[in-house]
């Protein structure tokens, strides 16, 4: 029997192999695991306690806000906001950045995430999810995290995770040593060590884009996904959920590319979907983390500086050879 690992004992194991730290973000980590335990049950259990649904209302990018993800966002707020390890929060549910009330200590961290992304499909039992990233304050420490603090470049991320609630809640995150993955046993609500060490496939033969919108998309990446059907690389899966975190965490574990590209209608310019600090910088962060790669078709996700909080780009990620294969038609070189 291999050894049983518990995110807390991986969480203090990884923080003693850094001698500088304070186990603030040990912390941080703990705290945000017994959020996620708990957003796990109301997901398997929403149906039945009615929180199924729609509110009356849009989120800061225009999406309906569900009850689920209010829910899953009061959980993550009232779990984060008195522990000491951050500065300031930002929701991709929330138009602004979320300051810590006065009276709690302020941290030298940060937190962006997306409660539940995904939650459209939540309705008809999809996998949704949460997405969250973590960055180092820059501002001086003491006072409220600001904006500044928030929007900074994935190049700067300290760590970054997601938890899939689906068939099984599996946990997958990095602090920049790796990428490990952790499924909850609900029987001792415990996150134990499932896939330590997540490698991506060097290539993989799914290729997963709503194709529903590709009479929009630019001609490259036409010419691209044109080419992956034709079977000339070898032969490959269609396959997309709908569920950024669904099909994410599929490519990284089974390899292959996940893509959202721009559309463009009437020449107008094109209009991108994915949130840069909510869903795209995270997610490259763990791709990268495990061997594969994340651009936005000019650069990698990591390097875009965030100019504002609910900022969308094109997203291409996951193994090596399909990613360049498609940076090979996205920049014209085939
Ligand atoms: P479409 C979910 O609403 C989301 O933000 C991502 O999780 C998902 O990848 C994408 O939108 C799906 O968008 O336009 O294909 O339905």
């Amino acid at each position: 029997m291999t050894r049983i690992v518990s995110i807390q004992r991986h969480l203090i194991e990884t923080q003693h192999r850094h001698p500088n730290a304070t186990g603030n973000l040990t912390g941080l980590l703990w705290d945000l695991t017994l959020a996620f335990k708990l957003i796990s049950r109301a997901v398997n259990r929403a149906g039945l306690i009615n929180i199924l649904g729609n509110r009356n209302e849009t989120n800061a990018s225009g999406d309906r806000v569900t009850m689920l993800d209010h829910y899953a966002q009061e959980i993550i707020w009232k779990m984060m906001d008195h522990g000491g390890h951050l500065c300031v929060m930002a929701s991709e549910e929330e138009e602004d950045i979320m300051l810590i009330p006065e009276r709690f200590p302020k941290g030298k961290y940060t937190l962006a995430f997306d409660p539940l992304d995904g939650s459209s499909n939540i309705d008809v039992n999809v996998s949704v999810g949460t997405i969250f990233s973590i960055n180092k304050r820059i501002t001086p420490s003491g006072g409220n995290g600001t904006l500044e603090d928030i929007l900074q470049p994935g190049t700067a991320l300290v760590g970054a995770g997601y938890v899939v609630y689906g068939s099984s809640t599996m946990m997958v995150y990095s602090v920049g040593n790796g990428v490990h993955g952790f499924t909850l046993d609900p029987s001792v609500g415990e996150f134990l060590l499932s896939h330590p060490n997540i490698r991506i496939p060097p290539r993989g033969n799914i290729y997963s884009v709503n194709e529903g919108y590709s009479s929009k998309w630019d001609k490259n990446t036409q010419r691209y996904i044109a080419h992956v059907k034709s079977g000339v690389s070898g032969a490959y899966k269609g396959r997309y959920i709908g569920s950024m975190i669904a099909d994410v965490h599929r490519t990284l574990l089974y390899g292959g590319i996940f893509l959202y590209p721009r559309t463009y209608e009437n020449n107008q310019p094109g209009r991108a979907k994915l949130r840069l600090l909510y869903e795209a910088a995270p997610m490259a962060f763990l791709i990268e983390q495990a061997g594969g790669l994340a651009t936005t078709g000019k650069r990698r996700i990591l390097e875009v500086f965030p100019k504002r909080l609910h900022e969308r780009c094109t997203v291409a990620m996951g193994s090596p050879f399909e990613v360049n294969e498609y940076l090979d038609f996205y920049q014209n070189r085939r």
